[in-house]
């Protein structure tokens, strides 16, 4: 297996806008993320993944993009941005930019001059097409509900936005795009960062002709019908020629709709196209039927089984990636562990020595390291998200769910669980703001909260060091191989990683049961981790969310 850094790195992902306000205007900013880099370098993490920081209307909270080479005047001047990168790079932490580059905003140079005309110089930068019969060219969905064509009464044409209205479709197929594009990310290296995560890469190359896609859930066809497209490697290859190889830079594909086989080719180990993706199987295994809105808890044996597909399939073949949290999933704590006060922190460790233990790049979401929970959500105006306030509106409109029905899966699945302001202490607005927060604190901020945590060793912070921490000092985490046991047991996620003579037992139990297990020659094995100072594993007992991880 060739070794790598980015293969070795734990990436910190923040989401600038809820990460911490350094001028009082209750929205985060990058100054604020400068005076929070000695946490980050205190956690161990060396890499930053920095969702959408560039020139927005904030119609989707910065993924829908004005101007790709000028920072948003919330958070802050192209000085402010150099000063964090410097200052980051000093801490040997390194940036990864979000490039979003499936669409644009709306308000971007390219498409206020695409809509102006229907022969202007940039009408092929995006997707027009008349529409079929005084319709829609085509049945596909917005994922932020609607139709996923928009009329442009100027023109009388529609133009593609697979999300938001506001979020129009880029062109790929045309060159003079993909030329565009790569000189920007040329710049964006130039400067000295160090990667890209790049936005639902998957769906940048269009299925011919547009053809009609199966209706997913309400009333529209799915626009994962996009998801890896008849040029979508070779758009990727070109990228990696023409810019990705000339540097030592780290690439993530976030890669909607991606199967294990398009994984393997995305992230193949001749390093033609992207270093890993996100996938999201696993991630959609507590989806309702026909939406992702439901209260149900993410089941651990197709959860154990869709893991070790990913763990075995791309085992010496691509890298993986390793994550449960991020800005559009909601709180694994509240997701796959147990949000009470009673088991929230060693539930959290738990969740967290599974995923940090297995063969991938981890990626620890901003609060995840604290524990951090899913918010309170009484009323679909106390969201932020469109996404959320779009399907409240859409489903209820339709008929399929009553409010009273919905509000509740909602509130389990929004977006928004993960935007609440980062949690650094007990004062007002939980230290985020010294101003009104542009998103509500969640109400539990006097009990999980970084300050607290710095102060105990057994904390959730301590014990993601610890885990941070093995992963720089055993090669066996990094590159070892996985085998699954105990594949059917409902509470117990059990699994070996081997590397040459060395074998790792990870242990966990995904429940409020005490449960045995034996765990033969290692119990006298190395105990590099576990989340009980009083634990009886040894003898066979498992203690609930009792997490245990043993070196032979
Ligand atoms: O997310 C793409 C994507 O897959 C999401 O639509 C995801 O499926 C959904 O949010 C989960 O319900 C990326 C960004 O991460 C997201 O924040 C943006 O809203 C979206 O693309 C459009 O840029
Ligand atoms: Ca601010």
């Amino acid at each position: 297996m060739k070794k790598a850094w980015w293969k070795e790195s734990i990436v910190y992902q923040i989401y600038p806008r809820s990460f911490c306000d350094s001028n009082g205007d209750g929205i985060g900013d990058l100054n604020g993320i400068t005076s929070k880099l000695d946490y980050l370098k205190e956690l161990g993490i060396n890499v930053i993944w920095l969702s959408p920081v560039y020139q927005s209307p904030n119609d989707d909270n910065g993924y829908d993009i004005s101007n790709y080479e000028a920072i948003m005047t919330e958070f802050g001047t192209m000085e402010d941005y150099d000063r964090m990168l410097e200052a980051a790079h000093q801490r040997g932490i390194k940036i990864v930019m979000d490039l979003v580059v499936n669409h644009t905003s709306d308000e971007h140079p390219w498409f206020v001059e695409s809509r102006s005309s229907k022969d202007n110089d940039k009408r092929d930068y995006y997707i027009w097409k008349d529409g079929k019969d005084g319709k829609e060219p085509n049945n596909w969905g917005s994922c932020f509900s609607g139709s996923a064509w928009q009329f442009d009464d100027k023109t009388q044409q529609y133009y593609l936005h697979l999300f938001s209205k506001k979020q129009p479709d880029l062109n790929w197929a045309n060159p003079r795009v993909r030329k565009e594009v790569f000189d920007m990310m040329t710049r964006w290296c130039d400067k000295g960062i160090d990667g890209f995560r790049m936005d639902v890469i998957s769906l940048i190359s269009k299925p011919e002709g547009y053809p009609d896609s199966e209706v997913y859930g309400g009333t529209y066809g799915t626009s994962n019908i996009c998801a890896n497209g008849p040029k979508v490697h070779d758009y990727l290859k070109e990228m990696n020629q023409t810019v990705l190889s000339k540097y030592d830079i780290m690439t993530v594909g976030e890669c909607a709709g991606v199967t294990l086989e398009e994984a393997q080719r995305y992230a193949n180990n001749e390093q033609s196209e992207l270093n890993m993706v996100f996938q999201f199987e696993h991630v959609g295994l507590d989806d309702g039927d026909g939406f992702k809105w439901s209260t149900k808890k993410m089941p651990l044996v197709p959860l154990k089984e869709n893991l070790t597909k990913w763990q075995k399939g791309l085992d010496g073949v691509a890298w993986n990636s390793l994550y449960f949290c991020n800005h559009d999933q909601p709180r694994i704590v509240s997701r796959l562990g147990n949000d009470s006060d009673a088991y929230r922190e060693i539930s959290a460790k738990c969740i967290g020595t599974c995923l940090h233990m297995m063969q991938g790049t981890p990626y620890v979401y901003q609060g995840e390291e604290l524990g951090m929970t899913n918010s309170v959500f009484n009323s679909v105006d106390d969201f932020n998200d469109l996404e959320s306030i779009n399907a409240y509106h859409e489903l209820t409109e339709a008929g399929f769910f009553t409010p009273q029905e919905l509000l509740p899966a909602i509130a389990h699945k929004s977006r928004d669980n993960a935007r609440t302001p980062m949690q650094w202490d007990e004062s007002a607005n939980a230290g985020f703001t010294t101003g009104k927060p542009w998103l509500a604190v969640n109400p539990n901020y006097t009990k999980v909260n970084a300050k607290d945590q710095l102060a105990r060793e057994d904390s959730v912070f301590h014990y993601y060091q610890k885990l941070i921490a093995l992963r720089k000092q055993y090669e066996i985490i990094v590159y070892g191989h996985y085998d699954l046991l105990l594949a059917e047991d409902p509470d117990l996620y059990v699994y070996t990683r081997t590397l040459g003579e060395q074998k790792l037992l990870v242990v966990c139990n995904f429940s409020e049961n005490e449960r045995s297990y034996d765990f033969g020659a290692f119990a006298e094995g190395k105990v590099l981790i576990q989340n009980y100072k009083d634990s009886s594993f040894k003898e066979g007992n498992l203690k609930p969310y009792e997490a245990v991880v043993v070196l032979l």
